[in-house]
């Protein structure tokens, strides 16, 4: 019934080309969803699966964060859901036989697309010192095995606990409870190297860092802009929101080097229209910026916002600080200086500016394209400026739409997964359970990578995600987990990070958001601050799996000892008991077992989003005046984006096609436009190696990229993660936030044979 995975490995990666698509989603897309799917699944439990997903009753889409709608579709679901769930809930296993007969050296020889089609994991395996394969091990031996390594350390903080954006609020909740409780506020997570740049821009501007609209905003927007977001490929659900913004009457301006399919024209899988006839135009205007110059356009926006008086003085008289400094900064913003660092024409910023100006409510919506520059922090105050400018925050139909990427990413965070805690929040810990949280702040991912790599962390613990992929500079992160006394990974599917040990490792296998966890459910946190249940149905992958919940109360009772007075085992037993925590020290959660019993959730509060209040020190909302800046290239070289295709999410790679961007079969390619390329004497389908020059002197290269001239911005180019993380810099991050800055890196092509 279920089809193998692929034996052969590495998987021929031999790219073939087309011209990009035009428009994206129809019926292709409800095909390759249920041929995917199939393919993982099998006809009965493909049908189960997905008219599950994102019901009331059923479970929350393990891909992107984007809200459901108040009333559900009978199938809502897109087709890149569609595979985060087939990968899921496969039938394929990877059992204790199949670890038996691949030793961790031939395993990490395997590419992260063949690892990944392996299966789900069943049994919780231990990797020994000196050994070659992973073995079984018993649950309370692995725990025992944990708590060894965990007290011989000096010191707590030897000690990282990872997070992934997958964990529910219960799991993630006890994680950081378990962690302070043994002493550290080292909890890094996912977030440290995504949406870190807009929750600190927007936390020091309004004083919660989190987005400031609903659903029901975009449908009563004039405008809706897009920047650095690829919403096609990775929130697709998204693209039925902006269709219907825009039959309400709203226009959409679209900002991005790529001239991304999903954005151009969408054909609705649900409609009609969208299936068999043309679809919906959903960009008015186009804006193919360079790499980076987004805050550049947003400072002249601004300024010419404020020569034309075209903003609302009265918001910023009653809410705002520092709009004099905001002024005199923009007073020097230049046209030559805009035009550089965006390479957009005068012509076509007048007419983007019309449309601002014509606009009564305005949403801007990112991602990473925006927050993974060394200046992303500055340029999303930029955005923050134009909108307070306007007083578009806290009313109807306009604000601030970071688009989260990991399902309950922003529901981790409010959970207190994060290594700066808040002390109110320690406070409340320090009320509802007998200890004394600590106070000092713990490592994020970077500098985790940094303490294990000089040896000031000894314990590397995983609840979820691909570290050793997903990080940065993957040769320094590499060599930074093997320098470990223990590397932990709680994790449902095979990954890199498996292969790339400590002296000792774990995989721990959980059950995944599909999976029926006895008569208990979970709940998440939308990308906009919406909380409701999820409901896994699936029989488990396997009798030996246990709960992320369960695996961390189970855990932190052997580290922690009797002397610990946290239910613990109640809380394993009994998910209400967590909420009922959580409603006690989390504001905002007050009643949450009846509030997320009703359909569709609760909304957090956003103090912004509801009252114009700013919780900032301040009281009001902050203009800001960062100078302006831009990544230079030096002659010869390009700026590189390493991006998502339509066929991964994240370290996750599904298959080998790029389908709007007209690639196939194959990753390793370097999106350059032609003119660039033929200056740099490369014809499409030459081959040429990626050598990253750091600000330090230093040079990485990733060998063997199929060229592809592409219509991208001039001066740019654009490669997949993670094959191109080899290229990061470690030190290469942004201000402020310490996100890695991996939309802007300088890099040099050399042309190099056929593999
Ligand atoms: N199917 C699928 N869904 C996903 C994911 C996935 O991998 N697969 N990942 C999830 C996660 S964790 C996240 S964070 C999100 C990521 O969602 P996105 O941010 O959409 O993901 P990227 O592929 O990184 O795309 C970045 C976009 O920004 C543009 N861009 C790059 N640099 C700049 C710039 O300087 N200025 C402007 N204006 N644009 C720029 C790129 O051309 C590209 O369109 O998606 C989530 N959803
Ligand atoms: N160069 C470059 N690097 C980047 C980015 C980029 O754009 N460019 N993007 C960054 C971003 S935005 C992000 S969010 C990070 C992503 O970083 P991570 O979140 O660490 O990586 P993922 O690939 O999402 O993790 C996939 C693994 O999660 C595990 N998993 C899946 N579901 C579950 C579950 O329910 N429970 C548990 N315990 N495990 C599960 C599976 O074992 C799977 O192999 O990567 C970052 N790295
Ligand atoms: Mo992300």
């Amino acid at each position: 019934m279920t089809a193998q995975p692929p034996a052969s490995d590495p998987v021929q990666d031999a790219p073939g080309t087309r011209p990009p698509r035009r428009s994206a989603a129809g019926l292709p897309a409800i095909t390759h969803a249920l041929r995917a799917a199939h393919r993982q699944m099998g006809t009965r439990r493909t049908a189960l699966t997905l008219l599950r997903v994102n019901q009331h009753d059923g479970f929350d889409c393990p891909g992107c964060a984007w809200p459901e709608p108040g009333t559900p579709h009978t199938a809502e679901f897109c087709e890149n859901g569609a595979k985060a769930i087939a990968e899921e809930a496969t039938r394929r296993r990877v059992t204790p036989e199949f670890f038996a007969a691949h030793p961790v050296s031939e395993l990490a020889t395997r590419s992260g697309y063949w690892l990944g089609q392996q299966g789900r994991l069943t049994h919780p395996m231990y990797l020994p010192e000196g050994a070659t394969h992973y073995q079984p091990i018993d649950w309370d031996d692995a725990f025992a095995l944990i708590a060894g390594e965990l007290h011989a350390l000096d010191h707590p903080d030897q000690a990282v606990f990872y997070t992934s954006g997958r964990t529910s609020n219960e799991a993630a909740y006890l994680y950081q409870l378990f962690a302070r409780e043994f002493g550290t506020n080292n909890l890094p997570d996912c977030s440290n190297m995504c949406h870190e740049s807009s929750g600190s821009a927007l936390t020091e501007t309004i004083g919660v860092g989190k987005g400031s609209v609903l659903l029901d905003d975009l449908y009563q927007a004039d405008l809706i802009i897009v920047a650095g977001q690829n919403p096609g490929t990775n929130h697709p659900r998204m693209l039925t929101a902006l269709e219907r913004a825009k039959a309400a009457g709203a226009t959409i301006l679209t900002i991005n080097p790529l001239p991304e399919a999903g954005m151009m024209r969408f054909r609705n899988p649900q409609t009609p229209r969208g299936l068999a006839g043309p679809g919906t135009q959903l960009t008015d205007q186009y804006l193919q910026i360079r790499i980076g110059g987004d805050q550049a356009l947003f400072r002249l926006f601004n300024k010419l916002l404020i020569e034309r008086g075209a903003y609302d003085a009265a918001f910023i008289r009653d809410h705002t600080l520092g709009f004099d400094d905001l002024a005199a900064a923009a007073r020097t913003a230049d046209w030559d200086t805009t035009l550089a660092a965006t390479s957009l024409t005068r012509t076509e910023i007048e007419r983007a500016f019309d449309t601002i100006l014509g606009a009564r409510s305005t949403i801007v919506c990112w991602a990473m394209g925006l927050t993974q520059h060394r200046h992303a922090v500055p340029t999303i105050k930029e955005i923050v400026n134009f909108l307070l400018l306007r007083g578009d925050i806290g009313r109807p139909g306009a604000g601030l739409c970071p688009v989260r990427g990991h399902s309950n990413v922003q529901g981790d965070r409010t959970m207190g997964i994060t290594e700066r805690p808040d002390p109110a929040f320690l406070d409340a810990l320090t009320r509802e359970f007998a200890f004394t949280p600590p106070r000092h702040h713990g490592l994020d991912t970077v500098s985790a990578i940094r303490a294990l790599r000089d040896g000031r962390a000894r314990v590397f613990f995983a609840l979820g995600g691909n570290f050793a992929a997903a990080a940065p500079d993957t040769t320094t992160t590499e060599d930074a987990l093997r320098r470990a006394r223990l590397t932990v990974h709680v994790s449902t599917k095979l990954n890199r990070s498996h292969c790339v040990t400590g002296a000792r490792a774990l995989i721990l296998p959980v059950l995944g958001r599909t999976e029926r966890d006895g008569d208990q459910f979970v709940t998440v946190e939308d990308s906009m601050g919406i909380v409701h249940a999820s409901r896994g149905r699936l029989a488990p992958a396997s009798p030996h799996l246990l709960s992320e919940p369960a695996l961390i109360a189970r855990l932190a009772r052997r580290v922690l000892g009797p002397g610990s007075t946290t239910p613990w085992e109640q809380f394993a037993r009994d998910y209400r008991t967590i909420r009922a925590s959580i409603a006690r020290t989390i504001p905002g959660f007050h009643d949450f077992e009846t509030r997320v019993a009703q359909p569709g959730g609760f909304a957090l509060p956003h103090a912004p989003r509801d009252h114009r209040r700013f919780p900032t020190p301040s009281g009001k909302a902050h203009f800001t005046a960062a100078p302006v800046t831009w990544p230079r290239t030096p002659p010869g070289r390009l700026l590189l984006q390493t991006l998502r295709s339509h066929d991964q999410y994240n370290t996750t790679i599904y298959g080998l096609d790029d389908r709007y961007r007209g690639i196939s079969n194959g990753r390793r390619v370097i999106l350059v436009h032609p003119d660039d390329a033929r200056a740099l004497g490369l014809n499409d389908g030459d081959y040429a190696d990626l050598t990253s020059e750091a600000d330090d002197g230093t040079e990485r290269t990733a060998p063997g990229f199929r060229v592809v001239h592409y219509p991208t911005a001039r001066g740019c180019a654009a490669a997949y993660y993670p094959e191109t993380n080899v290229l990061v810099p470690l030190d290469h991050t942004a201000d402020t936030s310490n996100t890695p800055a991996s939309k802007s890196l300088v890099i040099r092509l050399t042309p190099a044979p056929r593999p």
